[in-house]
């Protein structure tokens, strides 16, 4: 790319920046539970900092580790979704995976999805969903397709930038922020103005819920915007804490129970995983000691404290509480990804009919997801991952917190914890690299086996990272935020649906994911044997 063009990083970093204060000012506890985020993450941070002698993050490190966010917009017609690709792509963003969120039991949507991200080294991530007018009976489906074909999401201005970046191969930097400009007052904007009470009413009425909250309004609103967390378990409890869901002793001893765990836990693995600008050797240097049960009683008075001060009273906001439980796998297993919510609020909304006629109403669609992103499974991980959570459906309706917890981790007890157990049993990725006294031992190496090679010190490995969505957690984010659990196709038969279906409405084909983590590891074992001299010997396996 030519110099004169804006980075493209750069550009994500600013949109999603400006998307997060955007959603901040819309959203009053949105941007209270970034505040308990990023108190959590201190907490954590200094329990790191007692346990990893030399670790000690800037207030500012912090906030730019925990300035990830990911998105969920949802859109109404084809030619909308293309525009939303082609926008993506000037901020290096391209399609990730297909979700079929059609074929997920009995939690399946009218959806099918692909999540748009950078291919390396991703910050920032969108799920963008298409609503699937033919699961509808055709009376229901005209109905939405004519609404929807009245609206334009994207200004001729919006276009124009988009069309300039592909002819030229980037944007200068005025372009650029005219761009965002568009994104954050319009595009994913939300107004509080809706179309058609009656199409709106009778898809609510009759459990289609998502379609509403898509063909009724005039912008592809974010849904949510998650941050991610060093502690998901441990900002859930605050966030039930400052929400009024938890009392004082029950959080102090489920927040006290986390940090004893992460104390335990939080290992040179669990920093290479969190952190991404430490470096090995930095991770290195740092001398481990173990924390004393003091030192964690004095974090959680402090937290507490903090936690407790007036303006995290966040049950004064208008709130719909928080969700029972989290999605993904249990505490403890570090693959995939563990998320939580806030529940959807209900927001005021003026609906516009095309006769003229206004009706104030509410919507419930926002709500507020938080996320710990942990190591990417293989094919085999996965498997194993989809076998445990399939025994998870028949807890859903255990209230209690402690017994939900106790069972989740009882059907996730078959998967390794460690990171090196992991990489044996190939269930995760790997990014694997020679260190000095294996350069030093090169031609002298006898073994090509790479867990030995690691044992010995030759070779060093950190775990990739995942860096997509899971359709069943996905599922049930939509599931409690729309307090259904899913919705049955009413179509005279239900329509199948493909990924190349997908990429035809994208004109492009859609990235696998896992075989840029597949690739990520298998170069850099082609670079390891070659360094250490063993690129001619036969490896084992
Ligand atoms: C999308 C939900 C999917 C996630 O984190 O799995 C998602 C939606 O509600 O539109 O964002
Ligand atoms: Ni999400």
């Amino acid at each position: 790319m030519n110099d004169k063009y804006a980075d493209q990083r750069q550009m994500q970093h600013r949109l999603f920046s400006m998307l997060s204060d955007m959603f901040g000012d819309e959203v009053p506890l949105y941007d209270k539970s970034l505040l308990v985020n990023s108190v959590c993450n201190h907490t954590v941070c200094d329990l790191l900092s007692q346990i990893h002698i030399g670790f000690n993050l800037t207030s500012e490190q912090i906030e730019k580790t925990s300035g990830e966010r990911h998105g969920a917009i949802r859109i109404g017609k084809p030619s909308e979704y293309r525009w939303i690709s082609r926008l993506f792509a000037v901020f290096a963003m391209e399609p990730h995976n297909y979700y079929d969120m059609t074929a997920v039991g009995d939690k399946s949507q009218p959806i099918v999805a692909t999540a748009f991200r950078s291919r390396l080294n991703p910050d920032h991530r969108v799920f963008s969903s298409l609503l699937m007018t033919d699961y509808f009976d055709p009376d229901t489906k005209a109905r939405i397709e004519d609404l929807i074909a009245t609206r334009d999401v994207f200004s001729e201005s919006a276009k124009e930038l988009i069309i300039k970046n592909e002819r030229q191969g980037g944007l200068e930097w005025d372009d650029a922020d005219a761009l965002i400009d568009e994104c954050i007052h319009h595009i994913f904007k939300w107004t509080g103005q809706a179309r058609d009470y009656q199409l709106y009413t009778d898809l609510c009425d009759a459990g289609f819920k998502i379609a509403a909250d898509i063909a009724c309004f005039g912008s592809h609103h974010l849904n949510h915007l998650t941050p991610n967390t060093f502690c998901i378990d441990l900002y859930t409890a605050a966030m039930k804490f400052c929400m009024g869901e938890l009392d004082e002793v029950r959080f102090c001893s489920q927040a006290k129970n986390t940090l004893n765990v992460l104390a335990q836990t939080a290992d040179r693995d669990y920093l290479q995983l969190h952190f991404k600008d430490l470096s090995a050797e930095d991770i290195d240097a740092f001398e481990t000691k173990s924390v004393t049960e003091e030192k964690v009683q004095q974090l959680l008075n402090k937290l507490t404290e903090r936690l407790q001060q007036t303006d995290l009273d966040l049950d004064r906001l208008n709130h719909a509480g928080f969700k029972d439980h989290t999605e993904g796998p249990a505490a403890g297993t570090p693959i995939l990804l563990r998320q939580d919510a806030y529940k959807a609020l209900s927001e005021p909304v003026q609906f516009l009919n095309a006769d003229g006629t206004t009706v104030n109403s509410v919507h419930t669609a926002r709500f507020g997801e938080i996320e710990q992103r942990f190591y990417a499974t293989t094919p085999k991980g996965r498997k194993l991952y989809d076998r445990c959570l399939s025994q998870v459906d028949s807890i859903k309706n255990i209230a209690d917190s402690n017994s939900y917890a106790q069972k989740h981790a009882q059907f996730f007890e078959s998967f390794p914890k460690r990171l090196e157990e992991l990489l044996k049993q190939e269930l995760v990725y790997g990014r694997y690299s020679v260190t000095e006294k294996g350069v030093a031992a090169k031609g002298q190496v006898t073994t090509t086996d790479i867990n030995e090679l690691v044992r010995l010190g030759y070779v060093s490995v950190e775990g990739l990272r995942y860096e997509d969505f899971l359709p069943v957690s996905a599922a049930g984010i939509f599931a409690s935020n729309l307090s259904q659990y899913g919705t049955q196709s009413t179509a005279a038969e239900k329509p199948n649906y493909s990924q190349s279906m997908l990429e035809h409405i994208l004109d492009r084909k859609i990235v696998d994911a896992n075989e840029t983590y597949a690739r990520l590891q298998a170069e850099s074992l082609i670079t390891v044997y070659s360094q250490l001299g063993l690129d001619h010997k036969p490896a084992i396996n």
